[in-house]
């Protein structure tokens, strides 16, 4: 290592519960294994790049605070390549074994397309010997089609033809690059895929654009031969008004209704869901029940503000909801646990980079164990198969054969007498996975 960026701070160890160190991990033990795998192969824990290297944690009323030693703020390729090196200083030191980015997260935009291009394939060489170096691999890369100007009415649905094949170029260069370096995965996040008025806007040519755009990506991604998973992230608004991949559901919908489900799975993140106005696990369940959950963006947001606060997760009943979904999906194939998640605008010391990942590292960790624990114990699955048992036999059995008709339905309601489902429990439930928390 030429030059140290965390002079101050090692290698972030396992202490166990009683440590009282900052700096150290109480629960997540990487080597150590919760049924078969160890917890680092369950949890798969990724750096967001955009957030920990390249945000300076400004807001809409202020400059950025935050002190990046390791940026000098410039467009130089030299700049950029500095900011791998302490962005794999720091991975290393804290044990994350993948990272996220942007294209334009890693190299500088430049005055031109080609010369963007050039500078991020100058960047992708280095990050290609960072990577073996440090033994950190790519959980997935992706493009940036929302900051830049030309941007401001789309990307894959802006209503100019031109700026449509300016983010086709971008996204087949950012490919090649997460291919080149052995992305697991390729990200479509819409941002700016939406619109802010119906009175300027033909909704269906743009999604049926951004479908032509998607089937040109699953094109060139087999004619390159990546291999990894694309997924799509939803999210309903926040920059765009209404976003078109606004939720798990309307993904989906989307995606069939345009013949690319067999070519993508979701990336859910949780801000996103609450956004939605679901829940966490709500957006896990219905991309785990078509069989399209992919990957996790893992942060939280702030329940007293309505946007896209990004905030490390470090609530266990949020992480045991989320494992215990990714648990009973047979656990992360192609994806992982990426932190999209920044530091407050007031943690600006590099110091607070750490506290906040070891933070929610420990928080998974601890959520891994808790829903292996009760999936072991069954007693959740239990009621629910309970609750649902009158489908197994009888005339229930015949609805879910789909042999029932609403003659044969009516018969047995009338010779049935008035019906009364058994209690819901909800409290009782509620009261049974706090025990696993104690
Ligand atoms: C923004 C999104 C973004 C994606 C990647 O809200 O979460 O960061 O994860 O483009
Ligand atoms: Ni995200
Ligand atoms: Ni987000």
């Amino acid at each position: 290592m030429s030059q140290e960026f965390f002079p101050k701070i090692g290698r972030i160890p396992y202490e166990g519960t009683k440590s009282k160190s900052a700096l150290a991990f109480r629960h997540y033990n990487a080597e150590e294994k919760v049924g078969k795998k160890t917890m680092k192969e369950h949890l798969r824990f990724s750096m967001a790049y955009w957030h920990a290297m390249k945000n300076p944690s400004g807001d809409p009323f202020g400059v950025g605070t935050r002190l990046r030693p390791w940026d000098d703020g410039s467009d130089s390729v030299e700049n950029a390549k500095r900011v791998a090196d302490a962005g794999f200083e720091f991975m290393e030191k804290l044990g994350l074994e993948y990272y996220c980015f942007h294209d334009r997260d890693v190299a500088p935009e430049l005055g031109d397309l080609r010369a963007s291009s050039d500078a991020l394939d100058e960047v992708a060489a280095h990050l290609k010997k960072l990577q073996r170096q440090h033994k950190v691999k790519l959980l997935w890369g992706t493009a940036c089609l929302f900051s830049h100007p030309r941007y401001m009415q789309g990307a894959a649905t802006s209503p100019d033809a031109d700026v449509y094949a300016y983010a086709a170029a971008q996204v087949k260069k950012a490919m090649e690059v997460t291919h080149l370096l052995g992305g697991r995965g390729y990200v479509f996040w819409g941002g700016r895929e939406g619109y802010s008025t119906l009175l300027n806007t033909n909704m269906k040519r743009e999604v049926g654009n951004l479908a032509h755009f998607l089937h040109m990506a699953v094109d060139y991604k087999k004619k390159i031969g990546f291999k990894g998973q694309f997924f799509i992230e939803p999210k309903p608004r926040e920059p765009t008004t209404h976003q078109y991949d606004s939720d798990a559901a309307a993904c989906l919908n989307f995606l069939r209704e345009n013949d690319l489900l067999k070519d993508f799975q979701l990336n859910i993140e949780t801000n996103h869901a609450t956004l939605a106005m679901h829940r966490m696990e709500h957006e896990l369940t219905v991309a785990a029940d078509a069989g399209a959950l992919g990957s996790v963006d893992a942060n939280t947001g702030d329940e007293l503000i309505g946007w896209d606060t990004d905030q490390f997760p470090t609530s266990i009943y949020l992480t045991t909801q989320i494992m215990w979904q990714i648990l009973k999906m047979g656990g992360f194939k192609t994806g992982g646990l990426n932190f999209d998640a920044k530091v407050r605008r007031d943690s600006y010391e590099p110091v607070d980079l750490f506290y906040a990942h070891i933070g929610g590292m420990d928080a998974f960790a601890k959520g891994l164990k808790i829903a292996h624990r009760i999936l072991q114990d069954g007693d959740f699955a239990k009621f629910v198969t309970q609750r649902y048992a009158s489908f197994d036999r009888g005339i229930g059995k015949t609805v879910t054969q789909g042999k029932a008709t609403f003659e044969s339905l009516e018969k047995h309601a009338l010779a049935n007498g008035e019906p009364m489902p058994g209690s819901g429990r909800q409290e009782m439930l509620e009261n049974l996975l706090n025990t696993y928390l104690d």
